[in-house]
C-alpha cells in the first residue's frame, strides 16, 4: 500500500498520525524543522524543506505517496500553495485537515485585523504591557512599537537578540490550558493579548484566559490559501484514505 504523507506540525496532524498508525495505513509526517525537537510520532518522520514545490513533486515520485494530507497550521500558507501545486503537478489525490477560525462569544473583546502588520500599527500609542503569542518568526513586525513591555512565549530559547527592545520570553510548548495561561497573564500584569486565528484547541487557552480577565485582544486573521478538498476531522481523512484504498 503507498504511504500517505502528513504535513505535520499540528494538534490535528498528531492525532492523525495516531489514527494511521492504529489503523496500520502506512505514513510518514513531515515536520520543516523549525524546532530543536518536535514531538515523537508513531510514525516515521522526515524533517525539513523539501525544496520548493519542484522538491516536493520529486519526493511525492519518489516516495510513490499514495495521498497528501496538509494537516498543517492555517498560518503556514507557503507549504499549502506547494501542496497543491505538487499534487496538481504529480496527480497526487490531497486532501486538507483543516480547522475552523475562532469566533467571539459573550464577554470576547476582540479586534480582528487582516494581518501582522495591522495588529503592529494597532499599538500605535503609550506604553503597554503586551502578550505577544504569535511565536518567533514575526516579531520584527513589532519592532516599530518599542514603548510597550512584550510578554513572549517561545518553542525554544532565542538564538539571537530578540527584535523587542523590553521584553521576557517564556519557554514553552502547547498545547496550554487556561488556568496556566490566566495565572500567566495576571503574574506579568497584562493589559493586550496579540494572537493569530489559529482555531483549534491547542492555543485556545490564552483567549479564554482573557475573557476570563475582561483583557482586549487583537486576533489574525489566516493568511488565503488556494482552493483544495478540506475536511475537519481526522474521522474524515480516514474515509477518504479508504475510498483512494477502495476499502
Ligand atoms: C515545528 C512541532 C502537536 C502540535 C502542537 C496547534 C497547537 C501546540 C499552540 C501561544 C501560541 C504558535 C506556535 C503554537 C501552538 C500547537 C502545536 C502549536 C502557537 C510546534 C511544532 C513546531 C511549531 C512551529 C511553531 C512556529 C510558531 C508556532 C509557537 C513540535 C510546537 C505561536 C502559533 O520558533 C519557531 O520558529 C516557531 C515557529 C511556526 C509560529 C511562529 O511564527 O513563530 N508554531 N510548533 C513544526 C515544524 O517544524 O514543522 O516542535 O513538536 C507545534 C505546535 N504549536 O503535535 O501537539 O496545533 O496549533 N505554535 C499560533 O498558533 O499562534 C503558540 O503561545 O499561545
Ligand atoms: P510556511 O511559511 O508555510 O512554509 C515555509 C517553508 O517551510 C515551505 O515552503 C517549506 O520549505 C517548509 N515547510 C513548512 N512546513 C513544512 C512541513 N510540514 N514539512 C516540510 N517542509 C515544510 O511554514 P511555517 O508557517 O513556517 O510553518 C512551519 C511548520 O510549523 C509547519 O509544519 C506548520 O504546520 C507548523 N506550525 C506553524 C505555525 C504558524 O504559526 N505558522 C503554527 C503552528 C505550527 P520548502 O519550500 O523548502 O519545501
Amino acid at each position: 500500500m503507498r504511504p500517505t504523507l502528513i504535513l505535520g506540525g499540528t494538534t490535528e496532524a498528531s492525532a492523525l498520525a495516531l489514527a494511521m498508525a492504529a489503523a496500520r495505513l502506512p505514513a510518514i509526517l513531515s515536520y520543516a524543522g523549525r524546532t530543536d525537537s518536535p514531538v515523537a510520532q508513531p510514525v516515521p518522520v522526515r524533517v525539513g524543506g523539501f525544496g520548493g514545490v519542484q522538491g516536493l513533486a520529486d519526493y511525492l515520485r519518489a516516495q510513490g505517496i499514495g495521498h497528501v494530507v496538509d494537516a498543517t497550521h492555517p498560518f503556514a500558507a507557503q507549504i499549502s500553495a506547494h501542496a497543491v501545486a505538487a499534487c496538481v503537478a504529480t496527480g497526487t489525490p490531497l486532501t486538507a485537515l483543516e480547522r475552523p477560525a475562532w469566533v467571539p462569544g459573550p464577554g470576547d473583546r476582540w479586534t480582528m485585523v487582516p494581518d501582522i502588520e495591522t495588529a503592529a500599527r494597532l499599538l500605535a500609542g503609550p506604553a503597554q504591557r503586551v502578550f505577544l503569542a504569535i511565536g518567533r518568526q514575526h516579531l520584527a513586525a513589532f519592532a516599530g512599537q518599542p514603548q510597550h513591555h512584550y510578554l513572549l512565549r517561545l518553542v525554544d530559547p532565542p538564538q539571537a537578540p530578540l527584535p523587542l527592545p523590553d521584553c521576557h520570553a517564556e519557554i514553552a510548548r502547547g498545547p496550554f490550558d487556561a488556568d496556566g495561561d490566566r495565572a500567566l497573564l495576571e503574574r506579568h500584569a497584562i493589559t493586550l493579548i496579540i494572537a493569530k486565528n489559529a482555531g483549534g484547541t491547542g492555543a485556545a487557552a490564552k483567549l479564554a484566559a482573557a475573557r476570563a480577565l475582561g483583557l482586549p485582544v487583537i486576533l489574525i486573521d489566516r493568511p488565503a490559501l488556494p482552493p483544495r478538498p478540506g475536511v475537519a476531522s481526522v474521522a474524515q481523512v480516514l474515509a477518504r484514505l479508504h475510498a483512494d484504498l477502495g476499502v
